[in-house]
């Protein structure tokens, strides 16, 4: 070896610290992609970062999942899984350098790392039990050994117990360069044909998960949604005035709100699909096939779906047609019996596929209400992402104790037995949803010209319907808005109002009162725990 070669850093230049971290980053990438592969046995909610990230949202407590709701919308899962994957990249780095200096220790970090996701996949409310702890396992094992053996080629050629040169008077090679005559073309081998190997075993898993969603893309394909029995009376032609900036009277499923705990969307087989009745003071337990469902009678009706997380103002409320079987037929077939009529069972609890309960007062699904079971949202099967093939839908209750989606079972309990996912971290058992109104336009921050602008927006207290909306410009006296025509009171109500702007920096504010005679209050109060109060304003610049 000439004294040139020796005198550099290291073979080419790298730093073992550098090919330590690139080692680090592709033990992790084989780790990843081995378990996406290991995943397609018990499921994509059984690959580590889904695990994890779920794991994350159980512990979530309700003020800070109601924070990243707030920050990230509809995102805030994927900035999860992205903060995820940051932390993990991180933590390869690290273990990679690590392990240039301890091998045992680099690896057995990322076993540590394995043993994490398999816990978190088995803490998931819709585990299955040890088999969703294989991915992680397996991943971390295949990540473990690729980072011993890689880690291995970088010291290859130095000799037992030698930190670095043993003869201070030799020229020193940099100790923090790989080992002198390390084993290049071991390691360059071993690298790329783990990144192969990686990249095969996860497109792998991609594909054959992929084909798992087939038979539920195509069960969903065949659906042919009957006619409704009981139709929902045409929308009056005055319920949706054509105002720009004003939401339409009926939210389209691909604008429709979209709030759950699931980080992969559940592609449920609607053939294989069951939907199971039982628990307390149920005489005739059942078991109903999707088809059943779609035998029977169905119920067609409009309905606003509105989120306990919704800000004042905010974007989580949407109307759909829904179509569906009457929730309060099923259960009166299985002999069940409302609590005021002296019933055992005063709440239902849904089960979804992904292991979410709900809880509704049984009193409230049957008490003449629309609630369903739902199969279509706005003339198609219910998209993936809303629950299909079958989800729940109550009139009047916020989502997170009604609305369950990708529903497998229901079970009649008690109020005192039971607590179902989100009550348990805080949240009201009981949710009826307040009356709310909100301006869509003009938009915070709009710059209108003098002149008549039209401020309109829509308003909402389903089961009381709305009686009244008022608006003030500052302190102005509040004046009556002109009411759109009610399609029922399960609805929203859309509302405008001509206003003679002037020039200058005003602020716009709502209020409804409902048919009960409530006025919204002017109390701001968080949505946690049974939904925000509260007024909204908006404030424009006129020029
Ligand atoms: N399985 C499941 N169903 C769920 C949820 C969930 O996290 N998981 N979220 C509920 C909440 S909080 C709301 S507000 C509604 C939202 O329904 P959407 O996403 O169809 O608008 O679904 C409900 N159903
Ligand atoms: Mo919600």
């Amino acid at each position: 070896m000439s004294d040139d070669e020796k005198d550099r850093p290291g073979p080419r230049g790298l730093p073992r610290a550098v090919l330590g971290a690139v080692s680090g980053v592709l033990a992790g990438c084989a780790a990843l992609a081995v378990a996406e592969f290991a995943a397609v046995g018990a499921g994509p909610r059984s690959a580590p970062v889904i695990a994890v990230g779920g794991a994350a949202v159980d512990r979530t407590p309700a003020v800070v999942k109601d924070w990243a709701i707030r920050r990230f919308g509809t995102d805030d899962k994927l900035v999860l899984q992205l903060g995820i994957l940051g932390l993990l990249t991180l933590l390869a780095l690290g273990l990679g350098v690590l392990a240039t200096r301890h091998r045992r220790a680099g690896s057995g970090g990322v076993l540590f790392l394995g043993a994490v996701g398999a816990l978190a996949a088995t803490s998931r409310p819709d585990a299955a039990g040890w088999a969703d702890a294989v991915p992680s396992a397996a991943g971390a094992a295949a990540g473990a050994l690729l980072l011993y053996v890689l880690a291995g080629r970088l010291e290859a050629a130095r000799p037992q117990g030698d930190e670095g040169p043993a003869d201070p008077a030799e020229p020193s090679v940099d100790p923090s360069g790989p080992a002198p005559g390390w084993d290049r073309r071991g390691f360059v081998a071993a690298a790329s044909a783990a990144a192969v190997a990686s990249a095969g075993a996860a497109g792998a898993g991609r594909w054959l998960n992929g084909l798992r969603g087939r038979d539920a893309e195509a069960s969903r394909e065949r659906v042919v949604l009957p006619r409704p029995g009981s139709a929902a009376p045409p929308v009056p032609e005055t319920a949706g005035p054509p105002v720009p900036g004003l939401s339409p009277f009926i939210t389209p499923n691909h604008a429709f709100y979209r709030v759950d705990t699931a980080l992969a969307v559940p592609r449920v087989d609607a053939t294989a699909w069951r939907l199971r009745i039982h628990g307390v003071g149920v005489r005739r337990p059942a078991v109903h096939s999707f088809d059943d469902l779609l035998g029977r009678e169905l119920i067609e009706r409009n309905i606003t779906l509105t989120c306990v997380s919704n800000e004042v103002g905010g974007p989580y409320v949407g109307t759909a047609r829904f179509l569906g079987v009457r929730l309060a037929d099923l259960l009166a077939e299985c002999g069940v019996v409302p609590p005021s009529r002296g019933g055992p069972a005063d709440q239902l609890v849904a089960r979804s596929v992904d292991g979410m309960t709900f809880g509704t007062p049984v009193e409230d699904v049957l008490d003449g209400r629309d609630a369903m079971l739902a199969v279509g949202m706005n003339g198609e099967p219910l998209p993936f992402a809303h629950g299909f093939p079958v989800r729940m839908v109550v009139p009047g209750l916020y989502g997170y104790v009604s609305a369950c989606k990708w529903i497998r079972e229901l079970e009649l309990t008690t109020f005192d037995a039971y607590d179902p996912y989100w009550v348990a971290r805080g949240w009201a058992r009981r949710a009826p949803v307040r009356t709310q109104s909100r301006i869509d336009t003009p938009k915070p921050f709009a710059r209108p010209r003098a002149g008549t602008v039209l401020i309109a927006g829509v308003a909402w207290a389903q089961r009381r319907g709305i009686a009244r909306v008022e608006v003030r410009v500052d302190d102005g006296p509040w004046r009556r808005a002109r009411l759109a025509a009610e399609d029922t009171r399960d609805t929203w109500r859309q509302w405008s109002l001509p206003w003679r702007a002037t020039a200058g920096r005003h602020t716009l504010t709502v209020r409804a009162t409902d048919r009960a005679g409530q006025l919204q209050t002017e109390r701001r109060t968080r949505t946690v725990p049974d939904g925000a109060t509260g007024r909204h304003s908006v404030v424009v610049t006129v020029e």
